[in-house]
C-alpha cells in the first residue's frame, strides 16, 4: 500500500490504475473524492462504478468516512437520473464470495429498462 498526494493507492489495484490514467475508462463524472466510469462488462443498460479516489477494500472501509459513503449513494442518484428514469439499484460486492473481484470498493449502479429481482 502506497501514499500519494492524492491519498492512500495500492499499486497493483486496477482501479487506482485506471484513476492514475494508466488504464483507459468510460468516465461519466470525477469531482475531488469520486470518480465514475462505465463497467467493462455491463448487466444492465446502465452499468456505472462510482469509486472512491482513496484506495479502502470495501465497503465496511469506507463506512469509516460517513460523508464519503453518502457521497457515493448522492453521485449515484445523480447517474441514473441522468441517463435513466432516475430508478437503480445500488450494489456493493463486499468478499469473494459475496463476487466482490476487485478490491477498492466501488458501487455499481444499474439502471434503465426493468431489472429483475435476484439479478445484479
Ligand atoms: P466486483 O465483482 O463487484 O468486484 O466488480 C468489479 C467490476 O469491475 C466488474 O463488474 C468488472 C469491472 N471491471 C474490472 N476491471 C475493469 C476495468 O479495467 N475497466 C472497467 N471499466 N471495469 C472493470
Amino acid at each position: 500500500m502506497g501514499e500519494t498526494a492524492t491519498g492512500r493507492r495500492d499499486p497493483d489495484c486496477v482501479f487506482c490504475k485506471i484513476l492514475a490514467g494508466e488504464i483507459p475508462s468510460d468516465r461519466v463524472y470525477e469531482d475531488e473524492t469520486v470518480i465514475a466510469f462505465k463497467d467493462l462488462s455491463p448487466k444492465a443498460p446502465v452499468h456505472v462504478l462510482v469509486v472512491p479516489r482513496e484506495h479502502r477494500r470495501d465497503v465496511r472501509e469506507l463506512a469509516e468516512q460517513p460523508e464519503l459513503l453518502a457521497h457515493v449513494a448522492t453521485v449515484a442518484g445523480d447517474i441514473a437520473s441522468h441517463q435513466g428514469s432516475g430508478d437503480f439499484r445500488l450494489l456493493f460486492n463486499t468478499g469473494p464470495s459475496a463476487g466482490q473481484t476487485v478490491f477498492h470498493v466501488h458501487a455499481h449502479v444499474l439502471a434503465g429498462g426493468t431489472l429483475a429481482e435476484g439479478e445484479m
